[in-house]
């Protein structure tokens, strides 16, 4: 999908830096010229494509590979760091009752958005409503009713009121229960003076904690002029990028972005109320690159991710002991692991388990090194509730999308799979202890653990 030239054409250029230590001029030049290549025909807006290029050449130029450092790695990490200073974080969106614009031209995917928004919050436990003002499309109430009940999310519409904003206040007044509010708007065929007027109207009266411009991935060089219209009349906060299912070629998403000063909230790669992925720009940008070579780079940013992560309350890990083992228990499992050190040497800890047992584990039950944890990690958060309850009910085609959202190999994600698989058997062969080893085993931990509060009901691994 997006860019996806940027990345074998790169990687073909990087190739030829192989061995090098040191850049020459001309290295950098051809390095630099094949990117610009890449993002004009991904329609990537030509002055950005300036500016990026410019500032991976002087850095390439001026900086120096850090000891024992690849010419090859070090350009690299130097594209993967201008890419990510103009993409940026994803959007911040709170789980918390709010209210979202959406804004956009016609046809860019707003009402289908707006019920994927929808969607999203309720699997995230809140209660979204969906309010379509629409009056300029005929079917607009139609299709967005439908939308939303295949979302199973509320619904407001009014086929009767031809006023914009009268439906806003109504639908807000009418949702009122609602955490999360969705307004969704009319588009039009261009930049009509009446769209803004109408959507500044509109946002007048919502005020919305958050302005979404939502934006169709095939929209290219003209992205900017868009972006800069909506931006001056209601100020965009972050994007959405709908169609990266097709054939687009989604450099206008950069482009937009950086025109708005805003971020990427959320990604649309389908027709149905599921195909949304929450953006996330290191996987984005290392799926552009060339996933390997940037794992190292992007530990740091991942790491910071599951840091700012919410606990999450309604866990509990004596759960496990009663039998049931998801995912969601397997990642509670990895945070906790992550605090206290390698498998193995837990495992050792384990009263009675040192030798015999573990011998006839299989080898793969315990290879789960920091590597994986953090791909499986990144993986985790691109799966829905359900997955994560339910790990052995996702086929060929959940894998697919998982892939996608999260930047990793689906291979990396069938192996998560099949690692959930062997720690639930390895997890039967434990629920036969006795109750004593058990609490010595919890005890010995809790002290390895540096008295962390949080151990005290932590599983058997
Ligand atoms: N393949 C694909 N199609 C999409 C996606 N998002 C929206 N569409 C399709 O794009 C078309 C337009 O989507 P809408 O949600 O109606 O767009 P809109 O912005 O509300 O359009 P107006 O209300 O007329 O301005 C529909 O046929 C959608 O099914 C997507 O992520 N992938
Ligand atoms: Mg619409």
């Amino acid at each position: 999908m997006v860019l996806d030239n940027l990345g074998s054409s790169l990687r073909g250029t990087l190739e030829t830096l192989q061995g090098k230590t040191r850049l020459s001029e001309e290295d950098v030049e051809a390095v630099v010229r094949e990117i610009q290549r890449s993002l004009l025909q991904a329609d990537v807006d030509v002055s950005l494509v300036m500016e990026l290029s410019d500032s991976i050449k002087t850095r390439a130029l001026k900086e120096e590979p850090p000891g024992g450092t690849s010419a090859r790695d070090h350009v690299l990490k130097i594209v993967y760091e201008e890419m990510v200073a103009i993409v940026g974080e994803s959007t911040e969106i709170p789980l918390e009752p709010q209210t979202i614009l959406l804004a956009g031209l016609q046809g860019s995917g707003k009402t289908t958005s707006a019920a994927k928004m929808a969607w999203w919050f309720s699997k995230k436990g809140l209660r979204p409503a969906v309010i379509q003002t629409d009056t300029f499309r005929p079917g607009a109430y139609d299709q967005a009713k439908q939308m939303c009940e295949r979302a199973e999310v509320e619904f407001y519409g009014d086929p009767d009121e031809s006023d914009p904003v009268t439906i806003a206040r109504e639908g807000l007044e009418a949702t009122e229960d609602a955490d999360v509010h969705i307004v969704d708007t009319a588009g039009r065929h261009g930049l009509e003076d009446e769209l803004i007027a109408e959507i500044e109207e509109i946002e007048g009266l919502v005020s919305p904690d958050l302005s979404l411009l939502v934006f169709d991935a095939a929209i290219g060089q003209g992205a900017k002029e868009q972006a800069r219209q909506f931006e001056e009349a209601i100020g965009i906060d972050g994007v959405m990028i709908t169609k990266l299912d097709g054939t687009a070629k989604g450099g206008g998403a950069l482009t937009a972005v950086n025109e708005t000063d805003s971020s990427i909230a959320f990604l649309g790669t389908g027709e149905t109320v599921q195909d949304i992925e929450r953006f996330e720009p290191n996987g984005f940008i290392s799926r552009l690159l060339g996933m390997g070579d940037l794992k190292q780079l992007s530990e740091r940013v991942e790491r910071a991710m599951s840091e700012t992560q919410a606990e999450d309350e309604d866990w509990d890990p004596e759960d496990i002991m009663k039998g049931s083992f998801t995912l969601k228990d397997m990642q509670k499992q990895m945070e906790a692991m992550n605090k206290m050190g390698p498998l193995d040497q837990i495992m050792d800890m384990i009263p009675g388990l040192g030798g015999g047992l573990m011998d006839q584990l299989p080898d793969d039950a315990m290879d789960v090194t920091q590597n994986r944890m953090r791909s499986f990690e990144i993986i985790m958060d691109s799966m829905t509730e359900g997955e994560m309850e339910n790990p052995r009910g996702v086929g060929a085609s959940q894998v697919r999308r998982i892939s996608r959202g999260s930047g990793q190999d689906e291979e990396t994600v069938r192996e998560l799979l099949e690692q959930h698989k062997m720690m639930e058997q390895t997890l039967k062969q434990f629920q036969g202890m006795g109750d004593g080893d058990m609490q010595r085993m919890m005890k010995k931990m809790e002290q390895q653990g540096g008295g962390g509060g949080g151990m005290g009901g932590f599983g058997p691994f």
